[in-house]
């Protein structure tokens, strides 16, 4: 997995991956703790150090609104091994084990439909497109709970504005790999293969919306979404796809699989909100991964996942019940 070599990385120390923006506003909140409390906070600071895994993918300080939240990091280690990647099976722990056999290279990203500048991408074109940044992201699935994951890659816009949408393009679809070869998961029936997900043409434009390629300061694992995803951290983990091989401009709402799944359960926006609750669970309280024990709290589910500042806007004047 070493195939950024030509890039000219060589194993940075972890103080050069991290922004030094994370640093002084980690600083700035381990002073507002008493020196017990701070003791205790300490591993944080370790948490976006490299975990030493994969091949090194540092990104630089983003100067998105949102990109860095200072909630602690989930460690590398549940990250990585408590996964939904149905096309590796459906436990979570099946990613971790069955994704080895994904092979992220070579790999190409076909971009199409309503654009005035459609062509097939390789990852290396990708990786050069745009300047990588680290970005701190809640994530939070509709199952109930959440992680926070330092990811890196760019913004989507960037992408989307060097193919120039056309005047119909309204919406963004994107298409996963479906390989039977690479996925035993694929054998089964839970979904519609591919996955596919979508989002409105603004939504995915909006500077939060991250394609990305690393986290913690390494290439993504297989189980993560190796070797590009998306990650929309307003809305509930799902319409974030893993292993991205296509993106199409179309005039309309795109199918996707959890609607076409169970359309009554999971809705085209998907936005996180605790005041719409899934029809077989409440949405109102939420689980961070490695919380969990005697001691641990429930944790309030924040509308739009706590992003409603940088995103809010966007549904202005929508029924968030009626478009959920
Ligand atoms: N291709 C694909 N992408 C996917 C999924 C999947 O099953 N297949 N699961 C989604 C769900 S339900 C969640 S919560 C997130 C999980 O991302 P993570 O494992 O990196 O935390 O990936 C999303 N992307
Ligand atoms: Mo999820």
């Amino acid at each position: 997995m070493h195939f950024l070599k030509d890039r000219g990385f060589s194993h940075a120390h972890a103080s050069e991956i991290t922004p030094q923006g994370i640093y002084a506003a980690r600083r700035r909140w381990m002073q507002g703790l008493a020196a017990g409390a701070a003791l205790q906070a300490l591993p944080a600071l370790a948490q976006s150090a490299r975990p030493g895994k994969l091949a090194p993918l540092p990104g630089g300080r983003s100067s998105v609104a949102g990109a860095m939240v200072m909630d602690k990091p989930t460690s590398y280690a549940d990250a990585s091994s408590y996964n939904n990647y149905y096309e590796f099976g459906t436990d979570k722990s099946d990613p971790e084990r069955a994704a080895h056999t994904l092979k992220p290279r070579p790999w190409t990203v076909a971009v199409e439909g309503e654009v005035k500048k459609p062509g097939t991408f390789d990852l290396d074109t990708l990786l050069k497109l745009a300047p990588l940044e680290e970005r701190i992201y809640r994530l939070r699935c509709v199952e109930g709970w959440a992680m926070v994951i330092p990811w890196v890659g760019y913004s989507l816009a960037e992408l989307i504005k060097r193919v120039e949408p056309t005047g119909n393009a309204k919406y963004v679809q994107f298409v996963t790999l479906a390989d039977k070869a690479q996925m035993p998961g694929l054998s089964s029936g839970v979904l519609d293969w591919p996955y596919v997900e979508g989002l409105r043409l603004d939504e995915a434009m909006h500077p939060l919306t991250l394609l990305a390629f690393g986290m913690y300061g390494e290439v993504l694992p297989h189980q993560n979404g190796a070797p590009l995803r998306l990650v929309v951290p307003w809305k509930y983990g799902f319409k974030s796809g893993k292993s991205i091989v296509k993106i199409r401009f179309v005039e309309s709402q795109p199918k996707t699989s959890w609607q076409s799944a169970a359309a009554r359960e999971y809705g085209f926006f998907s936005n996180v909100n605790p005041t719409v609750d899934h029809p077989r669970w409440s949405q109102a309280t939420e689980r961070r991964i490695g919380e969990d024990g005697l001691f641990a709290k429930k944790r309030p589910t924040l509308m739009f996942n706590g992003y409603e500042t940088q995103v809010g806007q966007l549904y202005a004047g929508m029924d968030l019940k009626k478009f959920y």
